[in-house]
């Protein structure tokens, strides 16, 4: 028994925003069946190809657990069968420029006709408004998101973050309006539309930012290095390299090997709690009850100062070892891992968040498994499908197509050629 066992997901989604979403669903029992253009597919499927010939990780990573139909939804006898897949599903989810399913002719009204319990989920670059119209991929939404304004160093220009906030953050916003949705209609038995504009995730997600940006009113940012570097603030929120966005002070520091290993550092923040333990370690227990350095708003001008010495520390120490020290003391420090290094983490495989899945046209290949643990819905995860693995599996025991009517629809070529062969 998984949580949303019984649930129907029809997956209009593609490349990342909206696929991150249903692949979540699919983890949480839900069934998921991915509707794509036949003969073509999610443009995913060849984008960024490691192995010729067959589906890239940029589309096996995102697609696990769903199942595929090959469908025209352009064509006549592909509206039909879409109106019966919108029959039979309790969930639409799509990440489509804006006014495509208007222009298919399901738009959310006939949506609704057809199915008053539906759901209707999209992703899009902005909410309504002046940028309502306009395509959205990842970055732009990280920049009109607040998140690149606030990354990078203050000297430097505005950053993107490797972290896909704009498209995979936005797709775990859609996965709980939609799963709240769901709850919703169990109580008015009505579906309503979900709507996750990638903007206002990123803002979302950049919340303590907004906060920084008013309490600039009320006088400098205290716990920025860029206060005890004594350089003034503009007007808005500044990029504050690597200081940690929260009231403790920390810091990205150099550990053993920098000099050859680009990710030989450590985070390291500098909890008040633990604050004469710091002292300890790193060799400096007179900053302890020196004033100068005792309490935290003593510290804040002098910043720099109090890193540098722990980073004097920190360099004769490989990042396991700082971790390893430090851990036992409560004092909150983090190793920089590289994609390498969690690749190959154990730890990271026994609990199912990295995993190995086996692809008949690839073999195995490495995955993020379900970042979310439930203690009464376990995840297996199941290698994404091919083009249109499952168009006859769903037309005949989902739609309930049999005989002439099937053949009709195979011969119309809206389920693709392939498809077509295979059934004569
Ligand atoms: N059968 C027939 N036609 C299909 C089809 C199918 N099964 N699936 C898709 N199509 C058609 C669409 O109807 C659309 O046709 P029209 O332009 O004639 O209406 C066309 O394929 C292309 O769809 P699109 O405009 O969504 O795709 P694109 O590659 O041009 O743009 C993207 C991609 C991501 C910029 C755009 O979809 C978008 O802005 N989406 C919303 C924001 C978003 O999710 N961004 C994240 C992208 S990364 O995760």
């Amino acid at each position: 028994m998984k949580a949303l066992e019984g649930v129907r997901i029809l997956d209009f989604t593609h490349v990342q925003s909206g696929p991150t979403c249903t692949q979540l669903l699919a983890w949480f029992g839900a069934d998921v069946i991915k509707v794509e253009r036949p003969g073509v597919g999610d443009a995913t499927r060849k984008q960024l190809v490691d192995k010729p010939g067959a589906d890239s990780l940029y589309f096996t990573m995102l697609n696990h657990n769903k199942r595929s139909i090959e469908l025209n939804s352009k064509n006549e006898t592909g509206k039909e069968v879409l109106t019966r897949l919108i029959q039979e599903c309790d969930v639409l989810v799509e990440n489509f420029a804006p006014g495509a399913l208007d222009r298919m002719g399901f738009g959310w009204e006939r949506i609704q006709e057809i199915n008053p319990r539906m759901i209707m989920a999209s992703v899009k670059g902005f909410g309504p408004g002046k940028y309502e119209d306009c395509k959205v991929y990842e970055n732009v939404a990280q920049c009109a998101g607040g998140a690149a304004s606030t990354t990078g160093f203050l000297d430097g220009p505005p950053v993107v973050t490797g972290a896909q906030i704009g498209d995979s953050g936005t797709g775990l916003h859609l996965a709980l309006g939609i799963v709240t949705a769901l709850f919703q209609r169990e109580k008015t038995g009505r579906g309503q539309r979900v709507l996750a504009p990638m903007q206002d995730g990123v803002i979302n997600l950049c919340r303590v930012k907004l906060r920084d940006q008013q309490r600039l009113d009320a006088g400098p940012l205290t716990e920025y290095s860029q206060y005890s570097e004594g350089i003034p603030f503009g007007d808005a929120t500044p990029r504050a390299g690597n200081d940690s966005g929260g009231g403790q002070p920390g810091r990205i520091l150099k550990c053993k090997g920098w000099e050859t290993d680009p990710n030989a550092y450590t985070y390291f923040i500098t909890q008040a709690a633990v604050w004469e333990k710091i002292c300890d370690v790193i060799g400096k227990p007179d900053w302890k009850t020196d004033p100068d350095y005792a309490t935290p708003p003593a510290r804040l001008p002098r910043l720099n100062e109090v890193f540098d010495a722990i980073e004097e520390w920190t360099k004769t120490k490989t990042k396991f070892e700082v971790m390893d020290i430090c851990n036992p003391l409560d004092i909150p420090v983090g190793p920089i891992l590289s994609m390498k290094e969690i690749a190959e983490d154990q730890g990271l495989r026994a609990t199912g968040t990295v995993v190995e899945v086996d692809h008949p046209e690839r073999g195995p290949y490495l995955s993020v498994g379900c970042p979310v643990k439930m203690s009464d819905s376990p995840v297996d995860v199941v290698r994404s499908p091919l083009l249109g693995e499952h168009t006859m599996e769903i037309l005949s025991e989902v739609l309930g197509f049999e005989g002439q009517d099937l053949n009709r629809i195979v011969e119309s070529g809206a389920v693709g050629e392939v498809r077509a062969e295979a059934a004569e």
